[in-house]
């Protein structure tokens, strides 16, 4: 079986030390808690900036902090988040991506995200695709709902975004896509062979999906950012805890763990740290 890749999303622009006092917040606390994850299995990290109180930022200056840090400290891969928060402008969410992470996120649709709207109009997606494009980034497309898979595809006919795609469907965002088993069995059914993809699954989902995930020989992306449980009732200590599980699933069913070369080669980025 393919080598699992473990994304750890550690932050996230919504969860906030009241739900979970263990979410970092600035760039030394990010990249700390990306090499302990980096320690128990994850071969890449999702990432969104905060300021000091952990209002949600894409701030350039503090996304280079955050990528500075990590590739001090770990060779974990670093995808930056172009979703940022549901109020930001485009602009505001792409103005790091100059910085050339090793990948950034991409969603290709609007959806309803709890009361608020995460707005991602066709121009807007053009938009982010091109910056991407432009700095050699590979996208990840984040699908909340089926038809952010069609537009993905529309994308790649239009050419502004190549193939292969890597998707991430993340499931169970009230007024997205809910976290059903059986919805992960369509999605990836929808998309081209030569896709690779992984799930997200949000509060108590992450894990049942994440393990679902690895069954089908898919990937999983686990962290706060996601859900702050490690069990019911029991907050994590950290996305590493989260990403200790996966892999502790993983090695039961024999499924085994990919490393950042590993994940760069099959992804399709360009850095090679060996
Ligand atoms: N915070 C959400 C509104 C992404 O990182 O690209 C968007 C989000 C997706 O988290
Ligand atoms: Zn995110």
């Amino acid at each position: 079986m393919e080598p699992l890749i473990i994304t750890a999303a550690v932050d996230g622009a919504e969860t906030m030390r009241e739900h979970n006092p263990n979410v970092p917040y600035t760039p030394e606390e990010i990249a700390t808690e990306a090499k302990r994850c980096r320690e128990a299995g994850a071969c890449m990290v999702h990432v969104h900036g905060r300021l000091e109180d952990g209002t949600p930022t894409q701030d350039r200056e503090t996304f280079k902090q955050i990528l500075d840090k990590i590739r001090e400290r770990t060779d974990i891969l670093v995808q930056f988040s172009t979703g940022g928060a549901v109020w930001m402008s485009v602009e505001e969410r792409i103005e790091a991506v100059d910085l050339k992470p090793d990948m950034a996120t991409l969603t290709t649709g609007t959806v309803n995200f709890g009361d608020e709207v995460f707005m991602n109009s066709y121009p807007m997606i053009c938009e982010i695709a091109a910056k991407l494009k432009e700095h050699g980034v590979k996208p990840e497309i984040e699908v909340f709902d089926t038809g952010m898979v069609d537009t993905a595809l529309r994308l790649v006919k239009e050419g502004r975004v190549d193939a292969p795609l890597h998707f991430d469907f993340v499931l169970g965002v009230p007024g997205g896509m809910g976290a059903r088993p059986q919805n992960l069995d369509f999605l990836v059914n929808m998309i081209p062979e030569d896709s690779t993809w992984s799930v997200a699954g949000i509060g108590r989902h992450e894990l049942p999906l994440a393990y679902k995930a690895i069954d089908m020989g898919g990937h999983v992306r686990v962290g706060l950012e996601d859900n702050v449980y490690v069990e019911k009732g029991v907050l994590a200590q950290g996305s590493w805890e989260l990403v200790e599980k996966v892999v502790s699933y993983a090695k039961e069913v024999g499924r085994p763990i990919s490393d950042p070369n590993h994940a760069s080669a099959l992804l399709g980025l360009s850095r090679m740290n060996a």
